[in-house]
Parts: C-alpha cells; structure tokens; sequence
C-alpha cells in the first residue's frame, strides 16, 4: 500500500448539510469537470472506478429542532460514504473522496477504520473542526468531525454502522490552522492534540511540519488518511470555499506539502472537501483541488 497505488477508486459525496450553507454539494462535480478524472488518467494509474453517493440533498429531520444541525442527515450520509470507502479499502484501491463539506469525512473515517486497525489522520485545515455539542457556535456538523472522530462530542464515530474503533488522538495532527474557537483551544490542551498552525508553519517551514506529521500520523498505525480541508489555502489561492480565512498556505507550500506526502507512501486515502462551486467563479479553486490531488497520487514535475 502506500500513496502510489497502482488503483484509485473516486467516490463522489454531493452533501451540504453538515455545513449550513448550500453549495458544496456541486463540488465533486465542479472538481470532476475541472480535469481530475481526465488528470488521472492520463497518470500511470488505474482509475478502478467513479462512484456517487446517493445520499441526502433536501433535508428530512425539519421539525426535529435542536442545536446540531441535520445530525441523522449526516449519519445517514455517513454509512453511505463508509460503505463506499470500505469497499475500496480492502480492495486495496485508494479510496479518493470528493465533497461535500468536511462532515463527509466522518464518511470516510468510518469505512476506513472498518478495515484498518489503527488508522493515523493528518487534517489540513484552517479550522479545529474540534467543536462538541457543548461547544460549537454554530450548530454545523463540519466543525465537529474531527471530536467526533476522536470520540469528544456525544455523537462518536462508532455510532456509524461499520466504523471500527475511534482514531487515538495521539495519531492525529492538525495542518494549517489559523482559526479555532475557545472550546477546541481548550480540547487541544487537555488532549494534548498536536496542531501545526500557520505559526509553526511560518517557523519551521511546510517541509519539517510534513515530515512530523508523518512521524506523528504514521506512528504504529496501519494506514495514513489526509484529509484536505480546501480551506486551508490562503483565500487568494483558494477563494470557493464556505468558511474562508485569511492567512492561509500558499499555493507552492500546498503543491510541496503533497508532493511530500506523496513520497513518503505511507497516505492510504484521502479526502478533498469544501470547495463551493456557488462561490468559485472562475473554477480556479476547483482546478487547484485537481492539482493537488494529483501531486498526491504522483504527479512529478519531472
Ligand atoms: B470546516 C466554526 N469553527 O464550528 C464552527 O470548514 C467553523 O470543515 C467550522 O473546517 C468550519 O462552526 C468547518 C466556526
Ligand atoms: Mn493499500
Ligand atoms: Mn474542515
Ligand atoms: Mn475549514
């Protein structure tokens, strides 16, 4: 296994509702027509298969008022994904995820610890999305995925059928951040979370903060899964996304970032999420998903 698979699988998750904001669910489609399917295949790789996610567009659970927004919508969504990725996984293709908003992680988190024992995530992010029931500002599920992830938030990922046990909060790390809510300040403290915000990329430079992130991601676990929070670009770069914020990665530390992770083989999946085609007139953000995804499935400048 490892980042060069010789197989991709394309899964497609038209979904929003973990974001409160309409959009996101054109952004497989928008990334699909900017070249990714054409991209691939053009490399020296199988793509084994495209498949979308049928999963919820309008909202069900109206009139179930609460805090958290469309929580069986996300979990319905979620199975779904799971399915889909874990399919792929023990197929030994590499389950290639395009959202959606970033809940469709919980997706692939799902499915992917179906199959390995001991998955390691590197996140990269503007944001946390470390936010419980207790603490969120905003009610949206894509804040939340990682806690859920990690077992913080009441709902867990366990609670997806077919998920296998939550991610150690000891194998994860945050790439990017430059925005976190006092809540996920606090729970990355007192969970000792390692986050390497835009800070600590300005210091020590993208290329020693990939390297520990492998270290720390890839350390006694079976499988790394990236998951790539478009957001994470600065918004020059990267302007069609639901939750821009300024001071982001630059468009050469994005390309070096994945050309590193690339090289190491050790990234078994990857999701892309958050693009919003409502907001990404020129595609250009779209097109850089494309750029970037392939930089991770190999592409060389020479
Ligand atoms: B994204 C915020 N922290 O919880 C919240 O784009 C924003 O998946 C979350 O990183 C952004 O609502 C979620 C304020
Ligand atoms: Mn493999
Ligand atoms: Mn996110
Ligand atoms: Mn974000």
């Amino acid at each position: 296994s490892g980042s060069e698979h010789k197989k991709v699988r394309l899964i497609s998750v038209p979904f929003w509702l973990g974001s409160g904001r309409a959009g996101t669910e054109l952004g497989p489609e928008s990334i699909i027509k900017a070249g990714l399917v054409r991209k691939i295949r053009s490399m020296d790789i199988h793509l084994e298969s495209e498949h979308e996610v049928d999963c919820p567009i309008k909202p069900f659970s109206q009139g179930t008022p609460s805090k958290i927004k469309y929580l069986p919508e996300v979990m319905e969504m979620s199975g779904l994904v799971g399915e889909q990725v874990y399919r792929a996984a023990i197929n030994d293709s590499f389950p290639l995820i395009l959202g959606g908003d970033h809940s469709v992680a919980i997706g692939s988190l799902a499915g992917l610890t179906g199959h390995y024992n001991n998955l390691g995530v590197i996140w990269f992010d503007a944001h946390g999305d470390l936010n419980t029931e207790e603490t969120t500002p905003s009610g949206n599920l894509h804040g939340m995925a990682l806690a859920v992830a990690i077992g913080k938030s009441n709902f867990k990922l366990t609670d997806i059928p077919g998920a296998g046990s939550l991610i150690k909060k000891e194998n994860i790390v945050i790439v990017g951040a430059r925005d976190l809510d006092p809540g996920e300040r606090e729970l990355i403290r007192s969970e000792g979370i390692t986050v390497f915000s835009m800070h600590e990329i300005d210091r020590m430079g993208i290329e020693t903060v990939v390297k520990k992130a492998i270290e720390i991601a890839g350390n006694g676990t079976d499988g790394i899964h990236l998951s790539f929070d478009m957001d994470c670009l600065d918004p020059q770069e990267a302007a069609g996304v639901g939750t821009p914020v300024p001071g982001g990665l630059n468009y050469r530390e994005a390309h070096f970032a994945l050309e590193l992770l690339s090289e190491s083989q050790r990234v078994t999946s990857m999701d892309i999420v958050e693009v919003n085609p409502l907001l990404d007139y020129d595609r250009r953000t779209a097109r850089l998903a494309v750029e970037l995804a392939s930089s991770l499935l190999g592409k060389r400048i020479l």
